[in-house]
C-alpha cells in the first residue's frame, strides 16, 4: 500500500457508494475487474494525479486519453479561465465553435462540415442516426469488442466497460433497437464481406475503431480499413470512423491519415475537448446537410459547443501543432514498450503488447492479439496482480486489461523509467502465484 494509505478514499468510497450505483459516474471507474477499490483524486498536473491521501501516481489513464498534453496545462487551464470569465454557456453561437470547427476541419479534411457535440457517446449514436437518414436504410456493421459509447444501437459485442463486466449485450437494449446491428469480428474482412453479401442493400453504415482501443488497443491489419471502404463503395454504405480514442492521438489528423483511408464520416471527442465535455461527428458536406435546421435529420444539444469547452479544445490543438510533438510521444512511447518487454521477459511472464503511437496495451498473453476473441484469451487475473503492484509503486493504469494506456506530452524520460522500473517488480509480482 502507498505510504499514506487509503482512509481518505474508503472514506469517500463509502459515500459515493450511498449516492451513486457502485460508487461510480462511469463503471469502469470503480476497479471492480481489477479488485480493490478506486482512490479519489484531489488533483492532477502534469502526468502525476494526487489522491486524498496524499499519495502520488505516474497517470497512465489520462482521462481515458483525453489529457494528451498532461493536467492542468498552464495554456489549457489559462484559456479555460478567460472563456469562463466571460460566461459559461449561452445556448447561442459563439466564435469559439467556428474556430474549434476550422481547426478541426483543417487536420481532419474528411471533415468538410461537422457538428460540435458534448460526448463521444451522443457523436457515435447522432453519426449512426445521419447515415440511415442519407442511405434510407436501417442496419449497420459494427465490430465485435468496438466500443461506440452507450447509445442503445451500438450496445452489441461492445467492448470498454461493457466487455470489462460482461454485459457487451446490455440488459434494457430492446431487440427492436439491437436488431439492426450487425456485429462481426475485427479485422475480418472475410467476415464483413459475408455481412455485406447477406444484407448489402439494407445496410447503412460500418462504423470502426480504425485503431480499436476498446478491448485493448489492436491494430488494423494490413488491408483491413482499405478493404472496409472498398466494401462500403460497392454497397453505396457509409464508413463511419469513430476516431473518439485516435483523433489528434495516432497523428494530427488521425487513424484516417496515419493509414491514408477517407471515411464518409468521423466521430472525434476526448483530445479535442482538452479535457471539458466536447465531441464532434462530420464528414461529407453532401451528408452534413441533412442536418436539422437544413435538412430532416434531428440531432440538438444545450452544452454543444460550449465555450470553456471548446476554448480548451483550442488550446489543446495548439499545442499539439507545435513541431515535433508526435516524434516525442512517439520516441516515448516506443521507450515504454521496449522497456516493458524487457521487464516481462525478465520475469518470464507471457505478454503481448500492442502498440500504436501514444496508445498502448499489455495483453497478458502470447500474441498475437488481433480482435476481441483474441484479448479475451488474456489472463486477467494476472492483469488483476500488476495492476494493483503497479498501483502500490505509484503508476495508475486503466484498471482493466481491456483498454489503452495513454502516454502524453508530460511524461519525459523520468516518468518513463520509473514506470519500467515498476513493471520489473509488477511482472514479477504478475508471475507469482
Ligand atoms: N469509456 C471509457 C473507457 N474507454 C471510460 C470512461 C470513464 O470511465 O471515464
Amino acid at each position: 500500500m502507498p505510504q499514506k494509505g487509503y482512509g481518505k478514499s474508503r472514506a469517500a468510497f463509502r459515500r459515493a457508494l450511498d449516492v451513486m450505483p457502485g460508487g461510480v459516474n462511469s463503471p469502469v471507474r470503480a476497479f471492480r475487474s481489477v479488485g480493490g477499490e478506486p482512490f479519489f483524486v484531489r488533483k492532477a498536473v502534469g502526468c502525476r494525479i494526487t489522491d486524498e491521501d496524499g499519495n502520488h501516481y505516474v497517470d497512465y489513464v489520462a482521462s481515458w486519453g483525453a489529457m494528451i498534453a498532461g493536467h492542468a496545462h498552464p495554456a489549457v487551464a489559462r484559456a479555460i479561465r478567460r472563456a469562463a470569465g466571460r460566461g459559461t454557456s449561452y445556448g447561442a453561437p459563439t466564435l469559439l465553435e467556428v474556430e474549434l470547427a476550422e481547426a478541426i476541419r483543417r487536420a481532419v479534411s474528411s471533415m468538410e462540415m461537422l457538428r460540435l457535440v458534448s460526448s463521444g457517446t451522443e457523436a457515435c449514436a447522432h453519426a449512426v442516426r445521419l447515415a440511415r437518414g442519407f442511405t434510407k436504410r436501417p442496419k449497420i456493421v459494427k465490430f465485435d469488442g468496438c466500443y461506440h459509447g452507450s447509445s442503445d444501437a451500438l450496445l452489441a459485442k461492445a467492448g470498454s466497460g461493457a466487455l470489462t463486466f460482461g454485459l457487451p449485450d446490455s440488459a434494457g437494449v430492446t431487440e427492436g433497437a439491437a436488431r439492426d446491428t450487425i456485429t462481426v469480428p475485427y479485422n475480418d474482412l472475410g467476415a464483413a464481406r459475408a455481412a455485406f453479401e447477406a444484407a448489402g442493400g439494407e445496410i447503412a453504415a460500418v462504423i470502426v475503431e480504425p485503431v480499436a482501443g476498446n478491448m485493448g488497443v489492436v491494430p488494423p491489419a494490413d488491408g483491413f480499413l482499405e478493404g472496409l471502404r472498398d466494401l462500403c463503395d460497392s454497397a453505396g454504405a457509409l464508413l463511419i470512423f469513430d476516431e473518439v480514442i485516435t483523433g489528434f492521438r495516432v497523428s494530427y489528423g488521425g487513424a484516417q491519415v496515419k493509414y491514408g483511408v477517407r471515411p464518409d464520416l468521423t466521430t472525434l471527442g476526448k483530445i479535442i475537448g482538452g479535457g471539458l465535455p466536447c465531441a464532434a461527428y462530420g464528414g461529407r458536406r453532401e451528408i452534413m446537410n441533412l442536418l436539422a435546421p437544413i435538412g430532416p435529420v434531428y440531432q440538438a444539444g444545450t452544452l454543444s459547443g460550449n465555450p470553456a469547452a471548446c476554448a480548451a479544445g483550442l488550446a489543446t490543438l495548439k499545442l499539439l501543432r507545435k513541431k515535433g510533438v508526435y516524434g516525442r510521444l512517439e520516441e516515448r512511447s516506443a521507450a515504454l514498450e521496449k522497456g516493458l518487454r524487457e521487464a516481462a521477459a525478465g520475469a518470464g511472464i507471457a505478454v503481448c503488447i500492442n502498440r500504436v503511437g501514444s496508445m498502448l496495451t499489455v495483453f497478458f498473453r502470447e500474441g498475437p492479439v488481433v480482435d476481441r476473441a483474441s484479448a479475451s484469451g488474456s489472463d486477467t487475473v494476472a492483469f488483476a496482480r500488476f495492476h494493483a503492484a503497479m498501483l502500490e509503486e505509484g503508476i495508475f493504469l486503466p484498471p482493466s486489461q481491456f483498454e489503452a494506456w495513454f502516454v502524453g506530452l508530460a511524461h519525459g524520460e523520468k516518468e518513463i523509467e520509473a514506470t519500467i522500473r515498476a513493471a520489473r517488480k509488477a511482472f514479477r509480482t504478475a508471475a507469482a502465484r
